[in-house]
């Protein structure tokens, strides 16, 4: 029997939603990678909605792996999928994602819950490249803002409570909040950054040793298009209002966490409040915030949630 010859059909194209189901990436660090990396170039449909080849998916598919394996997107961005596919094999496959063996969970795989428990678990076996592993690539699946508000943050709560508990030893703690501030600067540098964005700068006043809630502010306000100058912790007032006007930034940002009631913090605080020109927004966050920010009245800013900060970041911009 003669089989008719069929023309080859063209092979069907995928939109974000599978490419992202497929890879891992979520949808904005998709567009973040093809507009600041041009990893690869979907063609786009008639109603403009972008559309990717297998050979994108694969090439995606091979930079999620190799970047949550640690590799930077910004030197594998110009490699050749052949070369990247080699690398892959040289690194060998990431072990994100994978429940420890012996260990049966009833959360939905992949769900920032999961990412949450299987991170505490490598914070409490001391597997800190684990942990590196398991947050790079919930932070390209989850996009920064699930990211920080629902695994980050109750990683760090969940630490302090295991170590006010005495589960967790101050070495535990040292090593979470070490992979975590390297994840928090990594997730920065993911995002688009426009050097002529409205400016803010962050930190943490004089005395103020708790800096991941500055760096969670610092990250949420790339996450919404500002330009990010990080000081560091415990910079004094002077120096943030010196960095002010060599910047022209429009706010500054401080995280205040522990102690309160700090007479030191206290004066500084008002000398920043004195200092910065009126224009210039101070905004405090953290748990001992309102504490300090009751007798500089209007001048200070209270904001909390990550939520409230967004929504101040984009109508400030
Ligand atoms: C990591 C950590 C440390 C690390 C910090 C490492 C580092 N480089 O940052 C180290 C080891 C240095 C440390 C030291 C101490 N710590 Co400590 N630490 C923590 C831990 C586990 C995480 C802190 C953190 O970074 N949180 C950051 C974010 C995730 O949480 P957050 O502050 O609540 O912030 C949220 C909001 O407020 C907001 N936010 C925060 N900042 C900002 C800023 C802006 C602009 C905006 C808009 C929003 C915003 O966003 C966050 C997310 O929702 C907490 C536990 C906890 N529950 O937070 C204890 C904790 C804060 N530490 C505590 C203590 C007691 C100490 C020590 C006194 C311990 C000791 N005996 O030495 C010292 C004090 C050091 C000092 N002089 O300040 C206590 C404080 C208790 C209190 N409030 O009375 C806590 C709560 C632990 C506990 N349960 O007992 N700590």
């Amino acid at each position: 029997m003669t089989v008719p010859r069929l023309n080859n059909p063209p092979a069907p194209l995928h939109p974000v939603r599978v490419v992202s189901a497929r890879t891992g990436l979520s949808p904005d660090v998709l567009r973040v990678w093809e507009r600041r990396y041009r990893v690869v170039q979907p063609v786009r449909s008639e109603g403009r909605q972008r559309l990717y080849t297998d050979g994108d998916m694969e090439r995606l598919r091979l930079l999620a792996n190799l970047t949550a394996n640690g590799r930077s997107i910004s030197q594998l961005a110009p490699l050749s999928t052949d070369r990247l596919q080699a690398l892959t094999t040289e690194d060998g496959a990431p072990t994100v994602g994978v429940m420890p063996r012996g260990r049966r969970s009833a959360l939905v795989p992949g769900s920032a819950e999961s990412v949450v428990a299987l991170a505490l678990n490598a914070i409490e076996q001391f597997d800190s490249q684990h942990l590196d592993q398991i947050l790079r690539k919930a932070a390209l699946r989850l996009g920064t803002d699930d990211m920080l508000d629902h695994v980050i943050a109750p990683i760090l709560l969940e630490v302090g409570e295991r170590w006010h508990r005495g589960t967790f030893i101050p070495a535990n703690e040292h090593l979470a909040s070490a992979v975590i501030r390297t994840t928090l600067a990594w997730m920065s540098d993911q995002s688009v950054t426009d050097p002529t964005a409205t400016t803010a700068i962050v930190g943490t006043p004089v005395g103020q040793t708790h800096e991941l809630g500055a760096l969670i502010a610092g990250a949420i306000a790339v996450s919404r298009g500002w330009r990010v100058i990080y000081l560091g912790a415990n910079l004094p007032p002077e120096d943030f209002v010196r960095a002010v006007a060599r910047t022209n930034a429009k706010a500054v940002a401080l995280s205040v966490v522990y102690p309160t009631g700090d007479p030191t913090l206290r004066a500084a605080l008002k000398y920043l409040a004195a200092g910065l020109p009126p224009t210039v927004a101070l905004v405090l966050g953290g748990a001992a915030a309102a504490d300090y920010a009751r007798p500089l009245g209007r001048r200070a800013t209270v904001l909390q949630r990550p939520a409230d900060f967004r929504e101040w970041l984009e109508l400030s911009r």
